[in-house]
């Protein structure tokens, strides 16, 4: 379903965005469900619910309140509904993935981050390699937009080419902060193009591409469903941050029963204490 051209913009660019990947009734209903969880944490005034590990399954932002949620993360949704599982095992969102990183692919884990309207969640600037670093880089972060995403209501920003660069580490004098250095956020602020796109869209963005995103300033809100899915020879070389019970698995196609190893340095991650990455990169290093 990616035209050679769309194949070739990921491949030089790092990214690639494909409008109206998916249908309006899908959408609909996915929008939904999304509801239905702001609704429920309305009765909650903290991180609620439990993923694998134990660590709260739905993260909220601090002034979260019955009158004003603010649900920043749900980890691990296909672990709650049939339908976001099937995102990720037929259709338009994966067969998109499939043409960058298949014919086999293998997941590794998958959350929705919404930014509610006026809500002040950023996105520091961060690869996701380093955070869920395999023995090869073929590894793809897939975002299907719930909502038209502008550059109002906090788009991802992606670095174009930046896919081919170094590994900037998360790591600031001890302190794991899951973000980039303040120089390199300079340099990107420069040189990031805004992705934006209508509700329906699916941005298909490479494991190493430095990227980040702003505070929704607009009455509505920006939630994208993510899955970070990986080529069936990528094997995991650290702790899963979203453990899933469906982490590991095959989705599509099938298991080539080989691991391809590219030679590399890594610094290991740490896995957050609390619900999600917004703790880690809300710390200062030493
Ligand atoms: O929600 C966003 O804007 C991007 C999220 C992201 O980069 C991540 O969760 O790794």
């Amino acid at each position: 379903m990616l035209s050679p051209e769309q194949i070739d913009n990921y491949q030089q660019q790092g990214f690639v965005l494909l409008e109206h990947a998916v249908s309006k009734s899908l959408l609909r209903s996915l929008t939904r469900s999304f509801d239905a969880w702001v609704e429920l944490s309305r009765q909650h005034g903290g991180p609620f619910g439990k993923m694998l590990d134990g660590r709260p399954r739905f993260d909220v932002e601090p002034g979260h309140s019955f009158d004003s949620p603010a649900l920043r993360r749900i980890a691990a949704p296909e672990e709650l509904s049939a339908e976001w599982l099937g995102m990720l095992q037929q259709g338009a969102f994966i067969e998109a993935a499939a043409c960058i990183i298949g014919p086999d692919i293998r997941f590794h884990h998958a959350k929705l981050n919404s930014k509610m309207p006026g809500s002040g969640s950023v996105v520091k600037w961060h690869q996701d390699f380093p955070f869920d670093p395999h023995t090869n880089d073929d590894c793809v972060t897939a975002m299907l937009y719930l909502d038209d995403v502008s550059n109002e209501n906090g788009a991802p920003k992606i670095v174009p080419e930046s896919h081919r660069g170094s590994i900037h580490s998360l790591w600031h004098n001890g302190v794991f902060i899951g973000a980039a250095e303040d120089k390199t956020a300079r340099e990107c602020e420069s040189s990031a193009v805004e992705c934006t796109g209508p509700a329906g869209s699916v941005c298909l963005m490479h494991t190493r591409a430095l990227h980040g995103s702003t505070i929704n300033r607009t009455s509505s809100p920006r939630t994208l469903f993510i899955a970070n899915l990986t080529s069936a020879d990528a094997i995991p070389l650290s702790p899963n941050p979203v453990p899933s019970v469906y982490s590991g698995q095959i989705v599509y196609g099938k298991d080539p029963g080989k691991i391809r190893v590219q030679s590399q340095t890594l610094e290991a991650p740490e896995i957050p204490s609390g619900a999600s990455f917004f703790n880690q990169q809300s710390q200062q290093g030493m």
